[in-house]
């Protein structure tokens, strides 16, 4: 009976680099929303390791990184005996299965992809092969469980539509053998903007440490990065067009609090930018502190994330392996 309710619920999957200390932006945009789909949905939330290394990471601290984020995927909610947590290199299925898919996405299509133009700007020394075929290993970690939903930030829309494109071009070639994923992107929250460059998103892997708030950082950095953050010449705390330094502070202190921008306004009606920044601190640092004091307790224990990341990649690699095989079979592999 379990059983039977567990085949019919839907699958969310989702995945966060290990490339980078988390911020609040993937806080907000990804993490704080993934505990909402474990009633309903059966999950599976991945460190996507392999993806970090389209970027040069150093061995030791993308090690140190993995273990990390998984703890705070448990941090943030996430209950291993009720999701899957796991480690995209520990699933081998993800690497066949991007292959296999890369010969059914064009040049065109990862051409035009936003993040790779804006990765190799960034890294115009190492625009390796890795960082054009990105958004087929992403589409390989969203199809091989087939995945009904898959909570994301903004910035990964054009990614999952490229993930619905290769599925049903592989359907219509084929006979269905995908579901069809549709993305999850929060109303608010989904596009956490750098807090020295508003116009810019926060991204974990900004050179400018006073550009981003880590999940991780102590009470005093996160106020005193509020504090610091980019606004304009204006002095009331309103909502405008153009004013995005104000309007990224806005919105994280809604997510925080639960507010709507009109109840802020009327809180901050009268007071000025300082006091105001001194309260998205305040809110930040609150809201963070839980995550952060069952974080320390689970890093201390580094022998029962091995544990979970062994029963996640167990667990995963079942359904992997299905999809996997039927995909060969379609494409006419010999099975023995
Ligand atoms: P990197 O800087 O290394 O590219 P990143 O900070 O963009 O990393 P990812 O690991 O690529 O983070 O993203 C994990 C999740 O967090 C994704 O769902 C992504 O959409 C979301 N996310 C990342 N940055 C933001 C942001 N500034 N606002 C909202 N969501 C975000
Ligand atoms: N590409 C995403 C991370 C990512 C992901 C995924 C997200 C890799 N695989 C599968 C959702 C589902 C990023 O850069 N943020």
């Amino acid at each position: 009976m379990t059983e039977e309710i567990t085949a019919r619920k839907k699958t969310a999957l989702s995945g966060i680099q290990p490339s980078g200390n988390l911020t609040i932006g993937n806080y907000l945009g990804a993490l704080s929303n993934f505990g909402s789909f474990t009633e309903e949905f059966n999950c599976y939330y991945c460190v996507v390791d392999l993806h970090s290394i389209t970027v040069r990471q150093v061995p030791a601290e993308l090690r140190r990184r993995t273990y990390e984020v998984l703890a705070l995927y448990i941090a943030c909610g996430l209950d291993p005996d009720k999701c899957t947590l796991f480690v995209q290199s520990h699933v081998h299925e993800h690497a066949e299965l991007s292959w296999m898919l890369s010969c059914f996405t064009m040049f065109g299509e990862l051409s035009r992809m936003t993040q790779f133009k804006d990765k190799s700007a960034k890294h115009a020394d190492n625009i390796n092969a890795g960082l054009f075929t990105y958004p087929v290993l992403m589409a390989a970690d969203i199809l091989l469980y087939q995945a009904d939903a898959v909570p994301i930030g903004q910035d990964q829309k054009q990614h999952l539509e490229l993930a619905r494109d290769i599925a049903e071009r592989f359907n219509g070639v084929f006979s269905p053998t995908f579901t069809v994923p549709e993305p999850y992107i929060p109303k608010v929250g989904a596009n956490i903007m750098s807090l020295a460059e508003p116009t810019k998103k926060m991204s974990k892997s900004d050179a400018n440490e006073n550009a981003v708030v880590r999940i991780l950082d102590t009470r005093d950095v996160i106020i005193k990065k509020f504090k610091r953050a980019v606004t304009d010449s204006d002095t009331c705390v309103r909502r405008a067009e153009g004013k995005d330094g104000i309007n990224n502070l806005m919105t994280i202190y809604s997510c925080f609090t639960g507010k709507s921008f009109d109840e802020i306004e009327r809180e901050f009606d009268g007071r000025g930018y300082g006091d105001f920044k001194a309260a998205v601190g305040e809110v930040c640092a609150d809201g963070l502190a839980p995550v952060q004091a069952r974080f320390s307790e689970l890093m201390a224990d580094k022998a029962y994330l091995e544990e979970v990341m062994k029963n996640g990649a167990e667990k995963a690699s079942r359904t992997a392996s299905k999809t996997v095989a039927k995909v060969k079979r379609k494409l006419g592999f010999v099975t023995l």
